[in-house]
């Protein structure tokens, strides 16, 4: 691998074609017929790329077939695991069935409250079904643990990215319902590592401490939701936790345009690299 390629992230997607679309133009990773054009370059998108938006499917079309097209260029398409993901799946598996006599919802009653589009249901295939069970929920590149929530929540899954990921991928493959929905539940919670937050910083270095890399990397909470900055203004990404996270979600589905960031070599505590 060339260690001086190029490494773009795209934050939560939620539907935006027409953004990613843009953002990817702008990265110069895609051409005017929408082809990869980023040449050896690598791209990752953290996540949720369903939900809150008009075309999810669209959004996975594009991504899995630029994900062939880099490949045959020796380039890199990836994509991190978002709960959305997870949660587009527990319906397609699980329906409109109770989930606990207790709490006595659905995962068809969570998925429609946090934004579910029966459109994307109805498209989904068994394809789109098998990538999306592929997905890593953490991965390191340039020096960055890459994962979709600013939470804790995989440090119950294992100690290790490959733990992690190998018990991600079982609870996709299985029909526990149970561990479903702890999983589905666990992703409600965010800002593990915010600086209001008496030991945010500490838990970002924490995690970076057991899975590795200098600087965590993540999607899941909108820019807007910790700085309270109008969504159409949020055009680049947040570092924050004394430079040990970068917030990539720029809040597509509220409006926002979004952003691309490019990943540079660290070389502190607190680079930020070039933002696009
Ligand atoms: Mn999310």
């Amino acid at each position: 691998m060339d260690a001086t390629r190029r490494v773009v992230v795209i934050g939560d997607v939620h539907g935006q074609l027409e953004q990613l679309t843009r953002l990817l133009h702008d990265a110069g990773l895609i051409d005017d017929q929408r082809n990869w054009s980023g040449g050896t370059a690598s791209l990752w998108l953290t996540g949720d790329f369903f939900d809150r938006g008009p075309d999810g499917i669209g959004v996975v079309d594009l991504v899995m077939r630029l994900q062939r097209e880099a490949l045959a260029s020796s380039g890199k398409v990836a994509a991190l695991l978002g709960n959305h993901e997870v949660m587009v799946l527990a319906v397609r598996r699980f329906g409109d069935q109770i989930v606990n006599d207790i709490d006595g919802y659905s995962f068809y009653d969570v998925w429609i409250q946090n934004g579910g589009n029966e459109h994307d249901l109805e498209a989904l295939t068994e394809s789109h079904a098998d990538w999306i069970r592929s997905l890593p929920a953490m991965a390191l590149e340039a020096e960055r643990l890459l994962m979709h929530p600013d939470s804790l929540m995989y440090k119950r899954m294992g100690k290790t990215i490959g733990a992690v990921n190998n018990a991600v991928a079982a609870l996709l493959e299985g029909d526990a319902i149970v561990a479903w929905d702890r999983f589905i539940r666990d992703a409600a919670k965010r800002k593990a590592f915010v600086d209001l937050q008496p030991f945010g910083a500490a838990l970002a270095r924490h995690m970076l401490h057991r899975y590795g890399g200098r600087q965590i990397v993540h999607g899941h909470t909108p820019i807007t939701a910790m700085t309270g900055a109008e969504p159409s203004k949020v055009t680049r990404p947040l570092l924050y936790a004394n430079g040990a996270c970068i917030n990539m979600d720029g809040g597509m589905y509220l409006g926002g345009p979004g952003f691309w960031h490019e990943l540079t070599p660290m070389k502190d505590a607190t680079d930020l690299g070039t933002a696009g």
